[in-house]
């Protein structure tokens, strides 16, 4: 009898503990509808697929710990997908959406849900489509706040705002690329920068909509700003303030206190800036950062700061930021490299120091033969522009990786992306190498479930060198080293930061140099890797990661939801 009703307080106290575990988050639930919207800016008309007619599109607000299901209804012309951009979904890749590595495209007429589950993430993160170009237009942000019960790092801001900067095409996006990828040339450029989808005072036609923030005097207001633009890193600024950088990719970091912040897309930053000037308008500005030797936009988008309060509006000029020219290389170096993470007690830095596998990846750019009928393509000598990652060009398959990888379907795709590039020459040096050509295929990464990983991206001048950003689907990873040149394997990480490194999800490697990143490989499932410049991942610089299951349910993937859009 007492032994009975021992087990009968045990069944109690296991259901409140599954009860609590449960109610830990709130869930919500959101419906997309991908559609297209007319919009007019920069003088000229044009339509363009949108989630709800909006662009940016919707914003999530959630509290760390939540879990949100999202809706999306394709009521477009094209299939698309859309991903969670830095949120880890732990166990669950079918929800992640980069198109045919973890889902075939939502058909037109079809919808689909994913869950997206908060787990260890707060702060800013964003979405977007995962399909060709489309993200140009289809993105919006996601707002982690505190879980409730606990707080910021730092003083209560008394205000918030979020800053999503994108890039603008005249043009139809889907087609600037297809026809880019068809005569094998660089992407025609874009004619504007936006901050929440307006130009700014200094393009044609867009006085009259630029973003206005107000704020009153002496107050402290957290910015959230996501570089949602497709192929550019950006600058940005606010004149006569200073930013107070708190956090990157939804991990808190040292306050940095900074005069401009630089950000690839990709990135979110979390700044706060205290309303201490003279009441007035100041510009909020956003300049590209280029190095490379491509075409590019070289335009500025401005927002403006705007104090509230009875005071003569000023008839002209409003003061600009101060931005680092537009080749500045050394000054964002300098940047990226004061990156702290916060690492204390409620924040603490897990720095992985017991590596068991250690990879070593170039990333490049390159040409391929021309595959045009009449046989001369426009770029350089007459091939077609490529890129890729330890000389492997990733061909993106044409049924998921996930559903191949999960049902055992073979032939789509091969499990022998090597760990070590295949030729070691001067990689910062060389431009002719007998790299210029990669190879072809789809290779994937393969780990065991808990590896311990130090990833080395290594920047190269095979083609060109330029910066790029490099995105990881399913973690966040620690930025333990940043140099430039070749990576010495021997002496470089004698200079790590184990102590408080950057926890990010999407990194500037620097042009001609190299970045070293950890992270223990502790999610099974299928995550893409790739440069989150649009036009260099259009040409196959990406591979995806495969981390086994381990030996439990709790460390193996969730099976599939019951509904997964086909592949055709
Ligand atoms: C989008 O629009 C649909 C249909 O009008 C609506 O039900 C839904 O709540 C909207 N979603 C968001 C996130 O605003
Ligand atoms: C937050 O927690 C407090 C008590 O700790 C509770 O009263 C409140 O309902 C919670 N709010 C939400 C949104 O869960
Ligand atoms: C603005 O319009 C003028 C007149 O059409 C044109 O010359 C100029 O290039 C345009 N500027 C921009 C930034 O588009
Ligand atoms: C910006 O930061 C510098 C260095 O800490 C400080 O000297 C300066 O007063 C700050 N300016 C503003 C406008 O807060
Ligand atoms: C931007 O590029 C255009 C075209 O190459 C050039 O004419 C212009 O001077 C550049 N503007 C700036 C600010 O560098
Ligand atoms: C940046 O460009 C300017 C003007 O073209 C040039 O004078 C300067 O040397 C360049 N700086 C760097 C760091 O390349
Ligand atoms: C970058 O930092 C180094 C070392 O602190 C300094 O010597 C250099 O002048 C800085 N470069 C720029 C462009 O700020
Ligand atoms: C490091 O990893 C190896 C291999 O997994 C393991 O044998 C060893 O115990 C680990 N050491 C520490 C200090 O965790
Ligand atoms: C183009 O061809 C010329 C002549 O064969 C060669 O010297 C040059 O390296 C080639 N450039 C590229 C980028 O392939
Ligand atoms: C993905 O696969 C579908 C067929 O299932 C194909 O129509 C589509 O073009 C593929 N997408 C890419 C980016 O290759
Ligand atoms: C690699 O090439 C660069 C640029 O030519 C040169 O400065 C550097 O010394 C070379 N490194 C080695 C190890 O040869
Ligand atoms: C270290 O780098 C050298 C070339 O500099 C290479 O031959 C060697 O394989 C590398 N070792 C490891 C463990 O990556
Ligand atoms: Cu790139």
């Amino acid at each position: 009898m007492i032994l009975e009703s021992h087990s009968f307080l045990l069944v109690i106290l296991g259901f409140l503990v599954i009860c609590k575990s449960q109610s830990q988050g709130n869930v919500h639930y959101y419906d997309f509808v991908l559609k297209e919207k007319s919009f007019t800016k920069l003088c000229s008309t044009k339509s363009i697929l949108t989630v709800n007619d909006s662009f940016p599109g919707p914003i999530i607000r959630v509290h760390k710990g939540d879990t949100a299901f999202v809706t999306v209804h394709n009521q477009g012309k094209y299939g698309v997908t859309i991903h969670w951009h830095g949120v880890r979904e732990p166990r669950d890749p079918w929800s992640d959406g980069p198109e045919n590595i973890t889902q075939c495209p939502i058909q037109p007429g079809t919808s689909f849900t994913q869950k997206v589950a908060f787990t260890l993430e707060e702060g800013t993160l964003w979405w977007h489509a995962h399909s060709s170009w489309t993200r140009a237009t289809v993105h919006g942000v996601i707002v982690i706040l505190p879980a409730n019960g606990t707080s910021y790092p730092f003083p209560e801001p008394y205000g918030q705002e979020t800053l999503i900067i994108g890039e603008w095409y005249k043009g139809d996006v889907m087609q600037i690329i297809n026809s880019a990828l068809a005569t094998g040339d660089e992407p025609i450029t874009s004619d504007a920068y936006t901050i929440n989808g307006q130009p700014g005072d200094f393009y044609n036609c867009s006085k009259e909509t630029t973003y206005r923030f107000l704020i009153d005097y002496g107050k402290t207001y957290l910015f959230r700003i996501i570089n949602a633009a497709m192929n550019e890193e950006l600058v940005f600024g606010v004149a006569n303030h200073n930013l107070t950088v708190v956090g990157i990719d939804a991990a808190y970091t040292k306050p940095l206190n900074t005069n401009f912040i630089a950000i690839t897309p990709g990135q979110t930053m979390d700044v706060l800036i205290t309303a201490n000037q003279k009441r007035g308008f100041y510009y909020i500005a956003a300049s590209p950062f280029y190095d490379g030797t491509a075409m590019y936009d070289n335009t500025t988008t401005t927002a403006i700061l705007q104090y509230s309060g009875n005071y003569t509006p000023p008839s002209s000029s409003i003061p600009m930021p101060i931005l680092p020219a537009l080749n500045d290389s050394g000054m964002i170096f300098n940047f990226t490299k004061s990156l702290r993470g916060l690492a204390s007690q409620d924040h603490p830095a897990k720095v992985p120091t017991n590596v068991t596998r250690k990879i070593y990846m170039t990333v490049s750019m390159n040409e391929l033969p021309c595959q045009n009928p009449n046989g001369s393509c426009l770029g350089p000598n007459g091939t077609r522009l490529a890129s890729s990652l330890n000389n492997i060009s990733f061909q993106i398959p044409q049924i998921d990786i996930l559903k191949a990888y999960y049902w055992n379907i073979s032939g789509v795709f091969s499990e022998d992306f090597p760990d070590q590039p295949p030729f070691f020459y001067n990689f910062t040096g060389d431009t002719r190498s007998n790299t210029l050509i990669p190879s072809t295929g789809t290779r994937v990464l393969m780990f065991d479930y808990n590896e311990v990983v130090e990833l080395v991206w290594q920047g190269t001048s095979a083609l060109t060198a330029e910066n790029h950003g490099m995105h990881l689907h399913g973690f966040s990873f620690f930025v333990v080293g940043v140099g430039t040149g070749n990576f010495n394997n021997v002496t470089d990480p004698k200079s790590y930061n184990l102590i408080d490194p950057p926890e990010v999800n999407t990194i500037g490697l620097p042009k001609d140099g190299w970045l070293a990143m950890r992270f223990v490989a502790n999610n099974p499932g299928v995550w893409f890797m790739h440069c989150h410049l649009e036009r260099h991942a259009s040409w196959g610089m990406h591979t995806v990661l495969i981390v086994r299951d381990g030996g439990t349910m709790q460390t193996s993937m969730v099976p599939p939801p019951k509904y997964m859009p086909p592949c055709s």
